[in-house]
């Protein structure tokens, strides 16, 4: 009787990278890719372009922008032991399709908001909510804007009592690190209540 040939040897298994992904959102000039930028440990991958006419970006509140991401960005920071990695969602229409995989298995998200022009940010905010995705909503703090009080963007995003409202400054690393503990501890605080319901007595 012929022995069944030997079952191959298989690779070892790779462990799935252990880390929390954070999706960053909001609209066009807002500074996702600032904000990136200033806050991850690696070169944050990300695919600025020229901006053509064709790109058709509303740029009237950011005329000294010539760039545009084409995609999404990419960075990952070390938050206290534990890895984050920060997808910015692509603004292009034509790369819609990538949402659903930026925001599969993500802890989180921050939605970016310019007071200037808010209502610019509704679409992602819906995006996020209808996702149910735990987030953020930070202000981004432009020189020529004016400041409101969290209750005032709360009314305006009709965001409910439970959602943090974070200043930042998009461009400064600790301000981007203070945002994202924030946003961390707020899906701690949302996923711990339903962890301890179901676990067993
Ligand atoms: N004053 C100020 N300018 C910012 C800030 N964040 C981004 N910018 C500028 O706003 C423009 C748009 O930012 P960018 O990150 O490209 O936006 P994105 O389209 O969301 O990726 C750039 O010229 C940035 O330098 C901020 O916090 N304060
Ligand atoms: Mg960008």
């Amino acid at each position: 009787m012929t022995s069944a040939p030997a079952l191959p040897r298989p690779a070892p298994a790779v462990a799935p990278p252990q880390g929390v992904k954070i999706v960053l959102t909001g609209p066009f000039g807002v500074g996702k890719t600032t904000l990136v930028g200033a806050v991850s440990d690696i070169a944050p991958v990300t695919t600025e372009v020229r901006m053509s006419a064709a790109a058709a970006e509303d740029v009237s509140h950011t005329p000294a922008k010539t760039t545009t991401t084409v995609a999404m960005d990419f960075g990952r920071l070390d938050v206290n032991g534990v890895t984050v990695y920060v997808y910015g969602t692509p603004g292009q229409e034509r790369f819609w399709f990538m949402w659903d995989a930026i925001v599969r298995g993500a802890a989180g998200s921050v939605v970016l908001v310019d007071t200037r022009r808010l209502a610019d940010s509704f679409r992602h905010l819906d995006y996020v909510e209808h996702a149910r995705l735990p987030f953020v909503v930070a202000v981004n703090d432009f020189t020529d804007a004016d400041t409101y009080p969290p209750s005032a963007i709360r009314d305006a995003l009709t965001l409910g009592p439970d959602v943090p409202i974070v200043d930042i400054d998009a461009r400064d690393r600790d301000s981007v690190r203070r945002l994202l503990i924030t946003l961390i501890e707020h899906v701690l605080t949302r996923t711990r209540p339903a962890l301890s319901e179901g676990a067993p007595r």
